[in-house]
Parts: structure tokens; sequence; C-alpha cells
């Protein structure tokens, strides 16, 4: 029994040391694997530190990165704004020097457009320097007088083409003024002072109201230069940028319709016309009422010079007015009584008479070119006091000029 309870004890025991061993095996190989945990513990707190070390430096990489891109940026766009204000003043620099050429030769071309007028009225005026009173009056200016300054002055005036009227005002002028009676060069700046006051009572610019159309009519007698007055203006007003309608209200003659047709086609502008013998106060309704519908900036209507006899021709003139009023409020806005230089003191008379059927509101002067009667100017400024607002010196387009007193008194002058 002992020796199988022996038996049991040591059973017993070897199982009890089994057992501690085994237990210390496990404690062992808990430690173990504690050890194990806690070195991978270990470890993946130094992978966590490591990657948030990594993260942080990747953090400030890109920080780094940007911050750099970001200065690239500017830095570029810097210079593309210091290129685009380098071109822009180079273009500016351009510019201003394609002005200033432009400019340059806008005077230059204006200063040429300047000289040839005055070469036209210069040119223009010769024969009434040297045939007109003038030259009579340049024996004054050179002393070569047979009577006094007073009667010669006298003598040349009254023969002159400028009017009874006009003639005793510049003799009182110049008589009263003149200190010596003797004094020929004295007397002849006294005439020029008050042949410039005169003039410049009549010189006003002349304008075209954007009244839409501004309706200008024409009237004077056959032979006067209406028509042609009328293309010249319409080819300056074309020019200077207007749409310009004319209207050939000269019915009377086929020819008439015609001359204005070719003025037309030179300058580029529209013409409204009807048949010869067509009603002219109809045909001119007619007219206005196409420019006005069709937005013309200014219409010219030519008339007739001549009908079956001087009354009808001026109650013709007279209905044409009533009409105008009538296709449009206002019109016509201007008449512009054409008077031919080359008739003298008849272009006086004609005046007076045209002036008594129709207030014509302004005065072409035509022909001054080639005739020695220019100084019909003077008596048709001083009686009439109406605006002389052209002068024609010629046949081309330029050669209607505005009327420019003190250009025209020196031309009227002009020492040869
Ligand atoms: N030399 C010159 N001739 C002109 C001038 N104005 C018009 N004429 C001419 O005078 C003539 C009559 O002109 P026109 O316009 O037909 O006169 P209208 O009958 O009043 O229409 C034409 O041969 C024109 O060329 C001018 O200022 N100088
Ligand atoms: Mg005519």
């Amino acid at each position: 029994m002992r020796g199988t309870s022996a038996v049991g004890e040591a059973n017993s025991d070897e199982r009890e040391t089994q057992e501690m061993r085994e237990a210390s095996e496990k404690v062992a190989e808990a430690e173990r694997r504690a050890r194990e945990a806690a070195a991978r513990a270990e470890e993946a707190k130094a992978a966590a530190e490591r990657k948030a070390q990594e993260a942080e430096a990747a953090k400030a990489e890109a920080e780094r990165r940007a911050k750099e891109e970001a200065e690239r940026r500017a830095r570029e766009a810097a210079e593309a704004e210091r290129r685009a204000q380098e071109a822009a003043k180079a273009e500016a620099g351009e510019r201003a020097k394609a002005e200033a050429e432009t400019r340059n030769e806008a005077e230059t071309a204006l200063a040429a457009q300047a000289a040839h007028k005055r070469r036209m009225l210069n040119d223009g005026l010769e024969a009434t320097r040297s045939k007109g009173f003038l030259a009579q009056l340049g024996k004054i200016f050179k002393g070569e007088m047979s009577s006094s300054v007073v009667d010669e002055l006298e003598e040349i005036l009254f023969t002159a083409d400028i009017g009874v009227k006009t003639s005793e005002r510049l003799l009182d002028r110049v008589t009263a003024n003149l200190k010596d009676k003797g004094d020929g060069q004295a007397a002849m700046s006294l005439l020029r002072e008050e042949v410039s006051s005169i003039l410049k009572s009549c010189e006003q610019p002349f304008v075209t109201e954007p009244g839409k159309p501004h309706v200008i009519l024409t009237i004077g007698v056959n032979g006067a230069g209406k028509t042609t007055t009328l293309g010249k203006l319409a080819a300056q007003l074309t020019a200077s940028g207007k749409k310009v309608l004319l209207i050939a209200g000269d019915t009377f003659r086929a020819a008439a319709i015609e001359q204005l047709e070719e003025w037309s086609v030179r300058c580029g502008c529209e013409i409204y016309r009807s048949k010869q013998g067509a009603d002219p106060s109809g045909t001119i309704y007619d007219g206005i009422k196409y420019a006005e519908k069709n937005g013309f900036d200014v219409a010219l209507a030519d008339t007739a010079g001549r009908l079956q006899n001087k009354k009808e021709l001026l109650d013709e003139l007279k209905k044409i007015h009533r009409v105008a009023g009538k296709a449009l409020s206002g019109a016509p806005h201007q008449v512009l009584l054409v008077l031919d230089a080359t008739n003298g003191q008849n272009a006086l008379m004609q005046a007076k008479e045209f002036g008594e059927a129709i207030d014509f509101s302004g005065i072409v002067l035509t022909k001054l070119d080639g005739t020695a009667k220019g100084g019909v100017i003077i008596g048709i400024c001083e009686e009439f006091r109406k605006p002389v607002y052209f002068i024609g010196v010629g046949e081309m387009t330029e050669d209607l000029q505005r009327f420019e007193a003190e250009e025209f008194v020196e031309a009227l002058f002009l020492e040869s």
C-alpha cells in the first residue's frame, strides 16, 4: 500500500513538478509574449513617431514648396505686370508719335490750304486792285494828285462800284479824321480802317444747326452763280462729314437740273429732282420731306433765277419760302442771296429787289475773280447789313471761300 502510496506520492510529485514546470513555462511564455508585445508596442510607437516625424517633414516640405510656388507666381506676375507696363508705355509712345505725325500732317495740310485760299483771294482781287477804284486811290497814296486829297477821294469813290451811300460815309469819315488834308498816305490808311470796319460788320460764321435737316434756299438772278454755289457748298459740307441732299428746285430749265445732278455726282451726295416744268414749290416741299424722312443733315434747295417775268419769279420765291415752312417747321433755316460781283452796282439793285420780296438771311458774292468791281462788297455790306457768308473766287469747289473781313481787306489793299 505504502509502495503504492509512495508511487502515488512520487507520481504526485512528478505531476506537481510537471505542473510547476508547465506553470513556469507558461509564465516564461507569458513573459516572453509580454516582452514581445512590449517590444511590438515599442516598435509601433517608434513607427508612429517616425511616421509623425515623416508627416511633419512632409508637411514642412509641402509648405516650403507651396511658399516657393507662391513666390514664383508672384515673381512671374510682377514680371508680367512690368512687361505689360513697358508694352503699354511703348504703345503709348508709338501712339503719341503717330498722333504727333498726324497732327503735323494736318497742320501742314491746313497751312497749305490757308496759303492756297489767300493766294486765290489775292489773285481773284487782282483786277479790283489794279483796275478798280483802288488803283485810282493808289494815286492819292503816292501823292500824284491834281487837286486836294479830299476832292480826289470824292471823285474816285463816287465813280466806284460801291454805291452813293457808302461813298458818302467813307468820304465823311476820312475827311473828319484827316488832320493834314494833303497827306495821301494818312487818307489811305483811314480809308482802309473804314472799309475794314464796314466789312467786319458783315462777317459771321456760317453754321448749319443740327435741325435735321437744316434747309438752305438760294435765290438770285439767272447766272448769278446759285447752282454752282450750291454744288460747291454741298461738296464742302459732304467732305466735312454731313449728309447732304441737293434739291433741284430750278425746274424751269432741264439744263439746270442736269447741272445740279453733275454736282451731286462730283461731291457724292444725293439729289432730289423732279421733271422739267414741275411745280418748283412742290418739288422743294417733297425734297424737304424726303430729307427729313431719310435723316439728312442739310438740304440745299436750288431755285430758278428767271421765270416769265420778274414778278412771277418773286411770287414763286415767296411761295417756295412759305411751302418750305409747311414741309418742316422753321424751314428754310437760311436763305442765301447769290450776287454776281461783275454786275457791280446792279448787284446792289438786285439785293434791294429780292430783299423786298424775301427776307434773305445772308449773301454770297460770286465771281470776284476776273472783275474790277470787287469793291461792290463794301456797298453791299454797308447798305444791307446782312452777313456775307461766302465769296466766289473761281470755278473750283474750294474757290467758294468763307468771307473773312480782315483777309479780304488785306487782299484788297495789297501793295504790288
Ligand atoms: N469765275 C467764276 N465763275 C463762277 C463763280 N460762280 C459761278 N460761276 C460761273 O457762273 C456761271 C453761272 O453760274 P450758275 O451757277 O449756273 O448760275 P445760276 O443761274 O445762278 O444758277 C457758271 O458758268 C459758273 O461756273 C465764281 O465764283 N467764279
Ligand atoms: Mg442755276
